[in-house]
């Protein structure tokens, strides 16, 4: 019998051009396995939630009982839920099913139930300064095979519109040692938001899938507004139109479109999407594993939704690390109710300290044949890059008023 108590556990925090925090697991039979534990703009909370109060409850466990080791930090807490506690939970999870997949000698998805499809369907970003900038964006993710494409433009006469980077730089919402202060208008995006969709539909037609994210900026009325004028241009989904503390403000949308609904990146637990779930207030659920506890939870939450026909539609942008990634494409691939998972690409500096067996081809992303997730860190690589403070940005509105970002 292998001996599969946990002997050590550590954080390794890096920044190759972004922050990520990473837990590795040791047991003592040899295996170590990778977990990301990331929280954009509050990474350190995580690492100490992890060093100081995990930690000690961790050595001596043992590293096959991972259901248990999850229900043992949730209940064992006593404070449940919180981004930052299902972030750690989740980091410990992903290492625990990395482990196990290991001893398996399987890539992960084989011991989820095998897969369910050829590959894994994601979507790209195409940003721009104007209509014609995302067009050209556009047809450049076309040609590297992209099927579904989410498009942000800059608003004629708002400074600061979500999803476009600032000058040439790739977009990287947290890019300030003190959070940017980001200026808003509503009415503007608005009338703004029909010539965009038109300008890709007339350009590209209707077989590609787009997507927008309105990260959260509009109240429910506004949003049923948006999701009536874009109906017609048949986007794929409208995510994060309205903030969904308030779950109940979905049904307003519903009552206005038909326009397919997307929500939950900041979401940690199946508590905060279980009446937009059993309600069918939304089409995809966009709970991710680094951030909602793990792949333990994360099938928690697609088994119920899958029960209500929504599907899943993962968060993926570069705050994420290609732990997640890896994680992320295991769990897209073996589930029934799989709908979408969202590609950032990270940097060639981010997957030098990340060596991966993911690939994309033509469209479809695949976590690879490597036993585990598939995903390694180069621990003298990441030394070299010391973690620097980032904030993402707050957003006003044009008198000052602090708005939802
Ligand atoms: O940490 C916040 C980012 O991940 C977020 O701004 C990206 O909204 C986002 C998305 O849909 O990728
Ligand atoms: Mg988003």
């Amino acid at each position: 019998m292998p001996d599969t108590r946990i002997i050590d556990a550590k954080v390794i925090v890096t920044s190759p051009g972004r922050n990520f925090v990473t837990l590795k697991i040791t047991t003592a039979d040899g295996l170590y396995g990778i977990g990301d534990a990331t929280l954009n703009g509050r990474e350190l909370s995580v690492a100490s939630y992890l060093q100081d109060h995990v930690f000690p409850c961790l050595i001596g466990r043992d590293a096959d009982r991972i259901e248990d080791t999850w229900q043992y930090f949730y209940r064992g807490a006593y404070w449940r839920r919180g981004p930052v506690t299902m972030s750690a939970i989740a980091a410990v999870d992903v290492a625990l099913w990395d482990i196990k997949a290991k001893r398996a000698q399987m890539p992960l998805y084989q011991l989820l139930g095998g897969r369910c499809r050829e590959g894994v369907t994601v979507y790209a970003h195409a940003n721009g300064h104007s209509i014609d900038d995302v067009l050209d964006s556009v047809a450049k993710h076309r040609e590297l095979g992209y099927k579904a494409i989410r498009v942000q433009a800059a608003v004629p006469g708002v400074r600061d519109a979500y999803g476009v980077p600032h000058g040439d730089k790739p977009y990287e919402p947290a890019d300030g040692t003190l959070p940017r202060e980001e200026a808003w208008n509503t009415p503007k995006y608005l009338r703004f938001m029909p010539k965009l969709m038109d300008a890709v539909r007339t350009k590209f037609g209707f077989d590609l899938s787009i997507l927008h994210d309105g990260h959260h900026r509009l109240t429910p009325i506004e949003a049923a507004s948006l999701g009536k004028s874009l109906e017609e241009f048949q986007p794929f989904w409208l995510e994060d139109l309205t903030p969904a503390e308030n779950q109940e403000s979905f049904r307003l949308i519903r009552q206005h479109t038909t326009v397919p609904l997307a929500v939950g990146e900041v979401f940690n637990s199946i508590f905060d999407c279980q009446r937009l779930i059993s309600e069918q207030l939304i089409d995809y659920i966009r709970a991710t594993i680094v951030h909602a506890g793990g792949i333990t939870h994360m099938r928690r939450i697609a088994s119920f939704a899958d029960l209500y026909n929504v599907k899943t539609g993962s968060h993926g942008a570069t705050d994420l690390s290609p732990i997640c990634m890896g994680a992320a494409l295991h769990f897209d691939l073996s589930i029934p109710n799989f709908g979408i998972q969202e590609h950032m690409p990270h940097t060639a500096l981010t997957d030098e300290v990340f060596p991966h067996a993911y690939t994309f081809t033509n469209g479809l992303m695949h976590p690879g044949e490597a036993p585990g997730h598939g995903v390694d860190i180069d621990e003298t690589l990441a030394a070299k890059f010391p973690y620097k403070r980032a904030y993402l940005p707050v957003c006003r509105l044009e008198d000052g008023t602090l708005h939802n970002w």
